[in-house]
């Protein structure tokens, strides 16, 4: 299968996040698309392609347009404001009742008001790289749409966790979300995103809540014991046309193999009932037993076995690369997946 990447997502190098109270060394860093790339050299899964260029337009139909504008903007407001020293973190957020019908001139109001954690800065080439990923999403997508039947797309900085208006948790564009739109506007009746990273795809869920014609289903962490805490409860399950269309398999710290397997037997189950015309599938690999912010206990080999459960699916499948923070592993864990894809 066809990988694509750009070497522009490489540009956001976060120095720190903030968690655990304190500012630590950033856990999602370039190095993590690096070790991926050399592993599908080493293990040739295929030939690696620069992401096409394309307008906003399709990110805009997925993202609110002040939102985006906001991006573009954000470092040049640090800049005008006399903060190119450091990254721009937020850290006051228009929770409760607090107004978000104004939005702040100030750069630490919009901060705020578009985001919703303190673990995702902004540098000089965030804005760049993560609109490079969106269309290394979208590249991956068009490839489908032109008959492939798999495509990855080395997405970096990942996806899930950002919504319409909002970043967080390491995401600015949701790249998974950005694709299945892409489907749907270019023939795909319906489309379902399955979301295997460690945690919940708050962003992807938010997107398509009200839809009928994007399923989602996520296997992550429960939210009472882990990021991000606020959704992906088991009884979120769409609201309007999209009552149905959403299914969340929380999982408690410690699941190992086994639960995990029989989890995913269940999304999968849930995908034939819904009969997509193709498959995306947001790619984390923090499940995995030594990672280093993550508390599910998979093995490099039990990645061989998801790739080949999916392939069972025999539908054109897009993955989407979203989490996973054990760097040395990270290339192995991945082209587990991909090649028993492949080959299974
Ligand atoms: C895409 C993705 O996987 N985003 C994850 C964002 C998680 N951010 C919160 C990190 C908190 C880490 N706390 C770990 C405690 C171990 N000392
Ligand atoms: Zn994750």
């Amino acid at each position: 299968m066809q990988t694509i990447f750009s070497q522009l997502q490489l540009g956001h190098d976060p120095a720190h996040e903030i968690s655990d109270g304190q500012l630590r060394p950033a856990n999602e860093v370039p190095q993590r698309a690096k070790t991926v790339l050399q592993a599908v050299k080493q293990r040739a899964l295929g030939p690696i392609c620069e992401p096409q260029e394309f307008s906003l337009e399709p990110i805009l139909r997925v993202h609110d347009a002040a939102y985006v504008e906001f991006l573009e903007d954000a470092w040049q407001q640090c800049l005008q404001e006399g903060r190119a020293e450091a990254e721009a973190f937020p850290f006051v957020w228009p929770v409760g009742r607090l107004r978000r019908d104004v939005v702040p001139d100030h750069l630490d109001g919009k901060l705020g008001f578009y985001s919703f954690d303190a673990g995702t800065p902004i540098g000089a080439n965030t804005w760049a790289a993560a609109k490079a990923s969106a269309f290394t999403a979208l590249s991956g997508a068009k490839l489908l749409h032109d008959g492939a039947s798999s495509a990855f797309a080395l997405c970096r900085p990942p996806g899930h966790h950002a919504h319409r208006d909002m970043f967080g948790g390491y995401c600015f564009l949701n790249n998974a979300a950005i694709a299945a739109q892409y489907l749907r506007d270019h023939g795909a009746a319906r489309v379902s995103v399955l979301d295997i990273d460690y945690h919940h795809g708050n962003g992807t869920q938010d997107i398509f809540y009200e839809r009928a014609d994007v399923q989602f289903i996520s296997l992550h962490a429960d939210p009472k014991q882990e990021f991000p805490y606020f959704l992906g409860h088991a009884n979120e399950q769409g609201v309007c046309k999209g009552v149905g269309y959403n299914h969340n398999l929380p999982l408690p710290h410690g699941t190992e193999w086994p639960q995990w397997q029989e989890a995913l037997e269940v999304a999968l189950q849930r995908l034939q009932e819904f009969r997509p015309d193709a498959l995306i599938v947001s790619l984390g690999m923090d499940t995995y037993e030594h990672d280093p912010i993550s508390q599910f206990r998979l093995q490099s080999e039990h990645f061989l076995q998801i790739g080949a459960m999916l392939r069972q699916q025999q539908l054109p499948t897009l993955f989407v690369m979203e989490g996973g923070y054990a760097v040395d592993v990270l290339g192995e864990n991945c082209l587990n997946v991909l090649q028993s894809f492949e080959q299974a």
